[in-house]
């Protein structure tokens, strides 16, 4: 059993972690074991959108001889997002409590699992956060770093959204709040699924914490971040804000008419 502090995660249900996969031959036959031995008990789901490298093969592989791993097959590459919500879907057919999100690319290690599902007994969701204090970035240019922070700041400042990283991708979930969540019309591309699902948390009045990770740079293989999916990003969370700071203030004329009209007392 994993342990943090001499505990166990026995008391969260049974856990599934979901790595989405696109071209990462390199990286899942490093990421797996190393998650394997960081929390023996939980299981993993590699989704892979049929990787023209094999990725999907190797994975099978590691299914065949070890009944934690799985591997979920989709017919071809359609998003991070898309992805993932076919993972949730799987977790939650198979009876899962808790859904962990995880990077291929070693990005997210696995040894600091245990600290989010630690969070978890306090929260709905946790989200691994490079800037809360103790969380940084490893090996990223200053450019990338900067896009990151500077998204991030946009972010919180458009939508009111109270996180530091809403835009990382290192999670966990209970599986009550997937199902709380409306998942039907989720943003498909990296960033803004990220920022659309601590987002609809929070709306809802769920308990979302943050706790420090260490983010380091991808080593091997391509990046499948692009221009496209940042700007997709910087346009939701702008069309977000408006949207909803102009419901907001309507809300807010009708309440004061109300008063003035005293309908409603
Ligand atoms: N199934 C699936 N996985 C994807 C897709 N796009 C990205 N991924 C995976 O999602 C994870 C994050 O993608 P990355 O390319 O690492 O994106 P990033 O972390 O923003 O960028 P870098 O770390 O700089 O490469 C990796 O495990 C990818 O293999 C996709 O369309 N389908
Ligand atoms: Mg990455």
């Amino acid at each position: 059993m994993s342990t943090i502090d001499g505990e166990d995660f026995a008391d969260l249900g049974r856990i599934l972690v979901i790595i989405p996969t696109y071209n990462e031959k390199e990286n899942v036959p490093r990421i797996v074991p190393r998650l394997r031995a960081a929390v023996p008990e939980a299981h993993v789901l590699v989704a892979d959108d049929n990787s023209p490298d094999g990725t999907g093969v190797l994975a099978d592989r590691m299914a065949e001889v070890d009944d934690h791993v799985h591997v979920l097959h989709r017919m071809g590459k359609e998003g991070l997002g898309a992805a993932y919500l076919a993972g949730f879907s799987w977790a939650l057919e198979h009876g899962y409590d808790v859904v962990v999100e995880m990077d291929a690319d070693g990005s997210h290690q696995p040894e600091q699992l245990p600290r989010l599902l630690d969070g978890l007994r306090d929260a709905d969701l946790v989200l691994g956060s490079r800037y809360v204090p103790g969380g940084s970035v490893v090996n990223w240019p200053k450019s990338r770093e900067f896009l990151s922070r500077g998204g991030n700041w946009y972010t919180r400042k458009a939508l009111g959204l109270p996180v530091q990283d809403a835009t990382g991708g290192y999670r966990a979930f209970r599986a009550s709040t997937l199902r709380a969540l409306d998942l039907n019309g989720v943003g498909s591309a990296g960033y803004i699924f990220q920022v659309d699902l601590a987002y609809r948390a929070v709306q809802r009045g769920l308990t979302v914490t943050e706790v420090p990770i260490e983010f380091v740079e991808r080593e091997v293989g391509e990046s499948k971040m692009n221009q496209k999916i940042v700007s997709e990003a910087l346009w939701h969370v702008t069309v977000w804000g408006v949207r909803d700071r102009t419901r907001r203030l309507g809300r807010r004329r009708n309440a004061r008419q109300r008063h003035t009209t005293g309908e409603g007392w």
